[in-house]
Order: C-alpha cells, then sequence, then structure tokens
C-alpha cells in the first residue's frame, strides 16, 4: 500500500515508466497450431492447422512462449510449430518438398519443454551454420511419446543434413541417436514408417 501512494506521488513530469525498446529478430517466425484429436470424417490431412502468431522481436517471442506456446500447457494430440515466416509446415510448400525432418522421442513432458525451448532460442538467434536450410520446428503432443521434429530444406544434401543434426542434438543436450527423414519416402510409407535416411 505504502507503495502504491509513494507511486501516485511522482510528479506527472517524470515518466511513469522507461521506455521500452524492442529487439529485432533477424527475420520473422510464425507460430502455428494444429490439433491431430478430433479430424473430421474424409477430412483432409491439415484441415485443423491454423498459423497463431508471427513475430519479428525477442520481446514478442517471449511473451508468446510464456503465455502460450509451451508444450506442457498443451492437451494430448496437439501439434506446433514454429517456422520461418512464409513457410507453411506441411510437405506441400515449396520449401519444404524437398526436405526431410531430424527427429527426436521423450516421454517426459520437462524434457520436451526444454528441447523445444532450447530449439526456438537456436532458430531466431540464428545459431546454425546454414539457417538458410531450417524450415522450422515441431512439437507433437502424444499419449505414448511427445516428439520434436527439426525440418530442413534440402533433404538429399547429406553434409549439410548431418552438420545440423549434430548441432541440434548438441543444442538439445540428448544423447540418444537422432534421425533424419525424407518427407517423400513419408509421403509414400506408412504413418510412423518412413525409412531413416541419416543418423547422428
Ligand atoms: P506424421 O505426423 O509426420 O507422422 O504423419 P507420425 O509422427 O508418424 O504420426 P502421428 O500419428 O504421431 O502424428 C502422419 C500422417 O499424417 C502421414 O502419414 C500423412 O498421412 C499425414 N501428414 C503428415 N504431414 C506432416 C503431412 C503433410 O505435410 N502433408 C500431408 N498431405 N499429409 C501429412
Amino acid at each position: 500500500m505504502a507503495e502504491v501512494e509513494s507511486a501516485a506521488m511522482i510528479p506527472p513530469s517524470e515518466p511513469a515508466a522507461e521506455e521500452v525498446k524492442s529487439h529485432k529478430l533477424e527475420r520473422k517466425w510464425t507460430f502455428w497450431f494444429d490439433n491431430q484429436s478430433r479430424p473430421k470424417v474424409g477430412a483432409a490431412w491439415g484441415s485443423n492447422l491454423k498459423k497463431a502468431y508471427t513475430f519479428d522481436t525477442v520481446e514478442e517471442f517471449w511473451c508468446l512462449y510464456d503465455q502460450i506456446f509451451r508444450p506442457s500447457k498443451f492437451p494430448a494430440n496437439a501439434d506446433f510449430h514454429c517456422f520461418r515466416a512464409g513457410v507453411e509446415p506441411k510437405w506441400e510448400d515449396p520449401e519444404c518438398a524437398n526436405g526431410g525432418k531430424w527427429s527426436v522421442t521423450s516421454t517426459r513432458k520437462a524434457n520436451l519443454d526444454n528441447m523445444w525451448l532450447e530449439t526456438l532460442m537456436a532458430l531466431i538467434g540464428e545459431q546454425f551454420d546454414d539457417s538458410a536450410e531450417i524450415c522450422g520446428v515441431v512439437a507433437s503432443i502424444r499419449q505414448r511419446q511427445d516428439k520434436l521434429a527439426l525440418w530442413t530444406r534440402t533433404a538429399s544434401n547429406e553434409a549439410v543434413q548431418m552438420s545440423i543434426g549434430k548441432k541440434w542434438k548438441g543444442i538439445i543436450e540428448t544423447t540418444d541417436k537422432i534421425m533424419y527423414n525424407f518427407h517423400d519416402d513419408s509421403k509414400k510409407e506408412k504413418s510412423g514408417r518412413s525409412s531413416v535416411r541419416y543418423m547422428v
């Protein structure tokens, strides 16, 4: 109460709060959300996929992350994505069409939250050498095992993908093997069965 009273006594000529400066990111990013739990009968994959927010400052990122985009806050069967603005988190997007994904699974929510946050910070902080190769990251909340996947642009470029995979493995601090799948294989093969092309 005393604090409130003394604050009220500050003369109006004094600025009430310091001017807040925002810190621009190198590029814009978009959060997406997909609820996979209730697909309408006959609905195409992705019919529940929604663009949520596009941001390009550090402050917006922390606000969105704190308020909304934490995997442990999400219900089972939710997918959420953070992709470069302008790139849709689908195989059909031209930036993803020839790409693939590194993936890691997690049985602990706390673990997924951690890996998700470390990956987001690496993306918006442009920590990957070949950042143009990065499309985005997807967290999938599942009953049995949560998953995190880093989507990249040119699946056939083994040297680039191996370098990204090694870097990502360090960022998420996992000792488990992480696997790379081509989207082209995933399109042809059954869910969860697409062949592993690279491993780190
Ligand atoms: P998934 O979610 O990539 O596989 O794709 P996962 O992780 O093994 O399965 P989940 O059950 O844990 O989600 C699952 C299925 O969704 C695929 O076999 C496709 O039928 C469809 N699908 C997934 N993706 C990412 C796409 C996409 O980008 N485009 C289209 N058209 N279908 C997709």
